[in-house]
């Protein structure tokens, strides 16, 4: 089936299938902001992922503010505690082009009489795990990006040259559960990663929906957009959830990863997700150790390849 032109979609959040076009997906996120994926991930790799940190959630300590309720446990560093959710989710291939194309930073700068193209990827921010216990009030609609300082003018629609640095991260948060408004699915608001930072009123319930996923569906959101945990209003039902951001290669991780995973830990994965950690370059330099690639001081058995380069 090919998709539906997206200028003809009625407004609100699109649901599309986990096989869904990647340029097509784009589209729906620069138009609302945010997209739900129907079965990214399986129920069976889903529920080892919980196994794997049910225990930290468990004894999660309570909460003193009001951004989460003191009925949300979470479990934070998730990369060290859950493979399964690692390679499930953080390294989904779908979530992983996203990031890409909103995150990847592209700039010319002169080199003496060349001019240099440097080219920083996108890396993790966060990990973390979440259920939110019968009786939780809704969170504050926010944006995530204000971890960022991300200062927003208001546009009426996206313009791909002109926005191409607009966003500083993305959101995959994955049902660990049914979801439902009344468990506490995520509030968003359709269209606000469109919206200024000097709007005089303050983001309006009302203009929210709510999430509403099986175990192993999928819901993908600029970090720009107001969004917040609903209010569990069951008497018994935990609304479990996990959460992973990823930003731009030169922006500060929100999560420190290096300290967050323990180093035993982080070495029994691939390559390519210690990069992805920030084990890696953000060219041209930021995160060097001894000015080389971080890389070498995680896996020193590669040090013999080792050598100083051009920024
Ligand atoms: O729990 C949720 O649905 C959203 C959580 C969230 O937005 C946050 O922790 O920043
Ligand atoms: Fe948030």
């Amino acid at each position: 089936m090919s998709p539906a032109r997206v200028s003809e979609l009625p407004p609100g959040v699109q649901k599309v299938p986990a096989d869904a076009d990647l340029d097509y997906v784009i589209k729906l996120l620069k138009r609302d902001g945010g997209v739900f994926v129907k079965g990214l991930v399986s129920e069976e790799d889903v529920d080892k992922a919980y196994g794997e940190c049910k225990e930290r959630l468990e004894n999660d300590m309570e909460w003193d503010g009001t951004f989460f309720p003191k009925e949300t446990q979470r479990a934070p560093g998730l990369i060290g505690l859950s493979p399964t959710y690692t390679m499930t989710q953080v390294m989904n291939p779908l979530y992983k082009a996203i990031c890409d194309s909103f995150l990847t930073t592209r700039s010319w700068f002169w080199w003496g009489e060349e001019r240099k193209e440097s080219v920083s990827k996108p890396y993790i921010h966060s990990c973390t795990a979440m259920r939110i216990g019968p009786g939780g009030k809704a969170q504050p609609l926010h944006r995530d990006d204000y971890i960022g300082h991300n200062i927003h003018t208001e546009v009426e629609e996206w313009d791909d040259e002109r926005d191409k640095n607009r966003e500083t991260a993305a959101g995959l948060f994955v049902a660990g559960c049914k979801v439902t408004k009344e468990n506490g699915g995520t509030a968003f608001i359709p269209g606000s990663h469109l919206w200024g930072n000097d709007r005089k009123t303050p983001p309006d319930p009302s203009l929210c929906v709510h999430a509403e996923m099986d175990k192993g569906d999928a819901f993908i959101m600029l970090a720009s957009a107001f969004h917040g945990g609903g209010t569990n209003s069951t008497q018994d039902q935990k609304r479990m959830m996990f959460a992973t951001f990823v930003t731009r290669g030169y922006l500060r991780q929100e999560e420190n990863q290096f300290l967050a995973v323990p180093p035993e830990k982080a070495r029994q994965y691939p390559r390519e997700v210690l990069e992805y950690m920030g084990y890696s370059l953000s060219d041209p330099a930021c995160g060097t150790v001894e000015q080389m690639d971080p890389i070498y001081s995680i896996l020193p058995e590669l040090k013999a390849e080792a050598k100083y380069k051009d920024f």
